[in-house]
Formats: C-alpha cells, sequence, structure tokens
C-alpha cells in the first residue's frame, strides 16, 4: 500500500512549494515548538527511542540510545556540548539530504533545536558537502530567517533555552563524512578519521561531548515529537520502523527520491514509485540496495527483500543511505565495481596501511577483471584479500569498500570465470603479455 500524503514527513521534498518560514510554518513546521521543549530533556530522549528511529547516514544506529550516551548534565570543567549534523553526503547513488536542506531546510533547523535541547547541547554545527553550493546557501538564509524570528538564538522559539545553530562548508572529500574525519575538518585539519573509542559521545569537537546525526534523522524529529512515538513506529517492522527517503536511479523508467514506508518489499518500491525496471522486472540483473557500500544483490534475492537495516543484513549487505542503484542485463557488473574500487582509491585517506595500498591493489586487480585478464584462481586472493582489509583499519571506510567486491564474487563468480575463460580464447597465450 502506498504511504498516504498525510503520513509523509517531508510533504515539500519536491520543492513544489518554497522553502520559506513563512510557507514552512504554513506545512506545520515550528508549531508548539516550545511546548515540545517543555516537556523536558528525558521526555525527548525517550519519546525518540520509543520511535525506534534508526540513523538514517548508513550505520542505522538508535537514535535516542545514541543521544542518552551524552553527559546528563553540563560537565564541571565547565565544557560545553555540541550536536554536529552531518550533511556532508557523498556515498554514491544518495542525494536525499540535499532534497531537504534545499527544499525544506526548517525541518533540518528545528529538529536541530530540540534534539540539542535534549542532549544539552547550546550550539550545533551543520557540516554539508562542498558541492552542496546552493544548498548551503538556501540552508544559511532559512537560519537567519530563523534567528531574525526569534527562534534560533537566546530563548530560541521562547523556550527559554539558548541554542546557536552555525553551517560549515566542506571541501569536497568523501571521508569527511565519517564523523571522525567530519569533526576534525571542523576544527581546521585534514579530515583523517580519528580511532574510536572514544566515541564523538566522550571525546568530540574540541574534545567536548558531540553528537553526529545524519541530516534525515535530524530532520524527521521534530514530526515524531508532534505526532508521538507510537505514530512513527506504526510504519514498517519492530526495530526497523518508520518512513524513508529512498533515491531511486539507474536502470529505472522514473528515477526518483521518494518518502516511503521501512520494511517494503524492494519490488514494490521500484515498481510503484520508479515506474519499475527499464525493459520490464525479467531484465533485472542486481540491485545496489543502500549505496555504494552496500554489496549487491541479484535478482532473484531482489523479488521479495524487503528495505530495512535486519532484512538486509540478512542477506550480507545494507539499508546504507537508501540509495538504490539499479541495474538490468545491459550492466557491466564487473566494470560497475571496479568503477566503485576506482572511487573508494581516489578516496582513501591514506593513514591506515591495509585501505591506502589495498584500495590501489583492488582497483587494478579489478580493471584486469573487468577484461578478464587474469586467472581464476586470483578471485580467491582478490577475495581473502577484501578479507583481511574488513574490520583492520581506524575507519569504516575500507570495510564499505571491499563489501561490493565481495557481493561481486558472492553472487556472479560464474561470470567472473566466464569473463576469464573469454579473454583467454581471444588472446592466447597470457604469458607473452
Ligand atoms: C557511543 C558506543 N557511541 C557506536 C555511535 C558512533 C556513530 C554511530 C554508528 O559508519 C556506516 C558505514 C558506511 N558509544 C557507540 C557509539 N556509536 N557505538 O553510533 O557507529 P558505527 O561505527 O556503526 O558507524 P559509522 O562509523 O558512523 C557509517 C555506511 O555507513 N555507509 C555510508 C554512508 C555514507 C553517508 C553519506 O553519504 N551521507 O553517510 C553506507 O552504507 O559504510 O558502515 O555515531 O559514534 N559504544
Ligand atoms: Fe583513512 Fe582508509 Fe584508514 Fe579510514 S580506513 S582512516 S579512510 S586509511
Amino acid at each position: 500500500m502506498a504511504l498516504a500524503d498525510r503520513d509523509r514527513i517531508f510533504t515539500n521534498l519536491y520543492g513544489t512549494q518554497p522553502w520559506n518560514l513563512a510557507d514552512a510554518q504554513k506545512r506545520g513546521d515550528w508549531d508548539g515548538t516550545a511546548a515540545i521543549m517543555a516537556k523536558g530533556r528525558d521526555w525527548i530522549v525517550e519519546e525518540m527511542k520509543q520511535s525506534g528511529l534508526r540513523g538514517r547516514g548508513g550505520a542505522g544506529f538508535p537514535t535516542g540510545l545514541k543521544w542518552s550516551f551524552m553527559p546528563k548534565e553540563r560537565p564541571a570543567d565547565g565544557r560545553p556540548v555540541y550536536l554536529v549534523i552531518n550533511a556532508d553526503e557523498s556515498e554514491p547513488g544518495t542525494c536525499k539530504d540535499r532534497d531537504i536542506l534545499r527544499h525544506d531546510p526548517h525541518k533540518l533547523i528545528e529538529g536541530a533545536l530540540l534534539a540539542g535541547m535534549a542532549m544539552g547541547a547550546t550550539a550545533g554545527y551543520i557540516y554539508y558537502r562542498g558541492e552542496y553550493f546552493n544548498e548551503g546557501n538556501i540552508l544559511q538564509a532559512a537560519i537567519d530567517e530563523a534567528y531574525d524570528a526569534g527562534l534560533l538564538g537566546k530563548n530560541a522559539a521562547g523556550s527559554g533555552y539558548d541554542f546557536e545553530l552555525y553551517t560549515h562548508r566542506g571541501a569536497g572529500a568523501y571521508i569527511c563524512g565519517e564523523e571522525t574525519a567530519l569533526l576534525e575538518s571542523l576544527e581546521g585539519k585534514k579530515g583523517m578519521p580519528r580511532l574510536k573509542p572514544p566515541f564523538p559521545a566522550a571525546v568530540g569537537l574540541y574534545g567536548c561531548p558531540t553528537t553526529v546525526n545524519n541530516v534525515e534523522t535530524i530532520a524527521v524529529v521534530p514530526t515524531i515529537l508532534r505526532r508521538g512515538a507510537s505514530w512513527f513506529s506504526s510504519f514498517g517492522r519492530p526495530k526497523n520502523s518508520g518512513t524513508k527517503i529512498f533515491c531511486l536511479q539507474g536502470h529505472v523508467n522514473k528515477p526518483c527520491n521518494v518518502e516511503a514506508e521501512m520494511s517494503i518489499p524492494l519490488r514494490e518500491l521500484i515498481d510503484r514509485y520508479a515506474g519499475g525496471v527499464r525493459g520490464g522486472w525479467d531484465n533485472l540483473l542486481a540491485v545496489i540496495p543502500g549505496g555504494s557500500s552496500t554489496p549487491m544483490l541479484p535478482k532473484a534475492i531482489c523479488d521479495d527483500v524487503l528495505m530495512d537495516f535486519d532484512a538486509l543484513r540478512d542477506h550480507k549487505t545494507g539499508l546504507g543511505t537508501a540509495g538504490v542503484i539499479v541495474m538490468d542485463k545491459s550492466t557491466d557488473l564487473i566494470k560497475a565495481i571496479a568503477r566503485l574500487a576506482q572511487f573508494y582509491k581516489h578516496e582513501s585517506c591514506g593513514q591506515c596501511t591495509p585501505c591506502r595500498e589495498g584500495m590501489g591493489w583492488m582497483k587494478r586487480v579489478m580493471d584486469r577483471m573487468t577484461e578478464g585478464r587474469a586467472e581464476v584462481a586470483e578471485i580467491d586472493v582478490l577475495e581473502q584479500v577484501t578479507r583481511q582489509i574488513e574490520g583492520h583499519t581506524i575507519c569504516a571506510f575500507a570495510d564499505g569498500a571491499v563489501w561490493p567486491i565481495q557481493g561481486l564474487i558472492r553472487h556472479f563468480r560464474p561470470l567472473m570465470e566466464e569473463r576469464i575463460a573469454d579473454y583467454r580464447t581471444r588472446k592466447l597465450p597470457m604469458a607473452a603479455e
């Protein structure tokens, strides 16, 4: 069943109405914000826990639980507490936060105030992707409007709570979407991930307790608090609740972003909202379900898989950022994954040896695999190397880089072997090269 319009959180996702404050208020934003805040920090955190909201930036960590890691009282040494919003949207296949920034910025700003207050933060920073230049300008203009209307700053929205909100423009590095690299960059340093623990909740921005949340995660907060945790958790499945923006692209008839119910079957999502697979469902070859870091699924699994964290994890992939990349039978899957390997090689920050060296090695092997210029035994070597890299680095970037290759080998090994056999038939002998 399609999500009813009355149950959509992002009522201006397509920019059919102006983004400005007056129009946002007509859509229900900033309605009773002070009354919600008057219910107190504990009530807000508990409501978020009950809603079941899980982070929308890729990892799916429970939002209310994350907020509860923040200190209950202002640290005794006087250190401030910060909220940081990750708008460095760079995962290939993902463009949902962009639409929130440019069409619905007040949902994010009101969410920042509510989330900030719930975790005791007196300031928030929105770190946005450098390429989102126009979106950043809109966001800043919306923040300025909010200040002018008394919704931010001293006694924000008449709540008695003081909250400042700043924007910061990134410089186009994918790794700055990793939360600790983002914090380093925000501090004016090179965007290189930190070892965790300590987690940002203990030692974050400028060494102060910090929570980093994705744009979509924060932007849904006001609606959840207004309509209630039970309303939000009535969508989807337990532990996978709510509505979610999916980015539908690739070989579909109508690429789009759409807010739909969590746990919707993948096939229904594509057929209902993206006009189906180009050439029909039987022309489907594979789908990357959640942005480039999530392993692809072959058609047989796509036929009935549900789009949520747990269902996709059961198939050794993930919901990630919900960037759904549809590939029909015209796709050269090996070449597609080789292209991603090139992306990850380019974006590695280089401080861990397995990642720095491994990314270039994998790219070179994948380039040869694309032509078939390889030995069949090298498929196993490639797989083993991805296992050596996975889990042996400072941040999850390297994991996200090896998973697509593992997915290719898991589901399409015969295709790789066939490519090698073809090359040998065409170009003997190998040794002469
Ligand atoms: C306190 C603990 N805090 C965990 C916090 C942690 C973080 C969150 C999730 O990677 C994934 C990655 C990409 N005490 C804690 C704790 N936390 N334990 O919870 O942490 P984690 O480590 O599970 O994930 P992560 O490092 O944030 C993110 C995947 O997302 N991804 C890509 C995303 C791309 C974008 C984008 O373009 N916007 O976000 C896609 O799949 O591979 O696995 O806040 O501090 N004990
Ligand atoms: Fe940098 Fe890669 Fe290590 Fe992450 S895994 S810290 S991107 S070298």
